[in-house]
């Protein structure tokens, strides 16, 4: 998992300004390592469109077998044979989605020592850890933590795979990863990039 993790791309078409699909073999080519539908917030997709949208990209991982993630949405993580699922702690409980889906990679977000204490991270895969920098992308995102958030975690579990997220982009990457982050989650570092080839490469 934890290989997985390093050039994490997050994306709904809500973050894109052109075919999200395009900006997903893009983002392929130039090497990230997981992909993570995120249909989510203001003009963001539902019903069919949503899931139209979801078989799409859902192919095009499938083509270059780069692992499908899907954010929150268990029905389309059945419909969409996903890779794994994201949650955030006031989704559907991890515990609940690992008796449902034993075998799928399952994804926490762990933004404070309050989450932290009540997360079950035995029963997770990886956890995401942010917003470690301010973020715009993400409306209702709580209060930036800092790269001290990845070593406060890292410290209590040496071998969890952990991803940094929130207003990560290929200038302070590297600072996430040298406080003990096995990768890095981005939207609009790629979404928004000139050139995704360069912005992958950096990162
Ligand atoms: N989750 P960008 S921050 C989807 O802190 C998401 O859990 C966050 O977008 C969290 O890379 C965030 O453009 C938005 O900052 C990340």
């Amino acid at each position: 998992m934890a290989n997985y993790l390093r050039k994490y791309f997050i994306m709904g078409s809500q973050n894109c300004n052109r075919d999200p699909e395009k900006i997903l073999t893009e983002a392929i080519a130039a090497g990230i390592t997981a992909f993570q539908f995120r249909e989510k917030g203001n003009g963001s997709l539902s019903g069919e469109a949503k899931i139209t949208l979801g078989k799409k990209l859902r192919e095009i991982c499938r083509q270059y077998t780069i692992p499908f993630f899907i954010n929150d949405d268990v029905e389309l993580a059945s419909v969409l044979e996903v890779d794994g699922i994201h949650v955030g702690q006031d989704d559907t409980s991890v515990a609940r989605l690992r008796v449902k889906f034993p075998n799928l990679e399952l994804g926490l977000s762990v933004s404070n020592e309050e989450e932290f204490k009540k997360s079950p991270i035995h029963l997770v895969d990886y956890v995401g850890a942010g917003p470690i920098f301010t973020t715009s992308t993400k409306d209702d995102a709580k209060p930036a933590v800092g790269t001290e958030w990845i070593t406060f975690l890292r410290n209590k579990h040496r071998h969890l795979p952990i991803v940094g997220i929130g207003g990560i982009n290929e200038i302070n990457a590297s600072q996430v990863m040298e406080a003990g982050a096995n990768g890095v989650a981005v939207i609009s570092a790629i979404t928004k990039a000139q050139n995704i080839k360069e912005v992958v490469k950096s990162l």
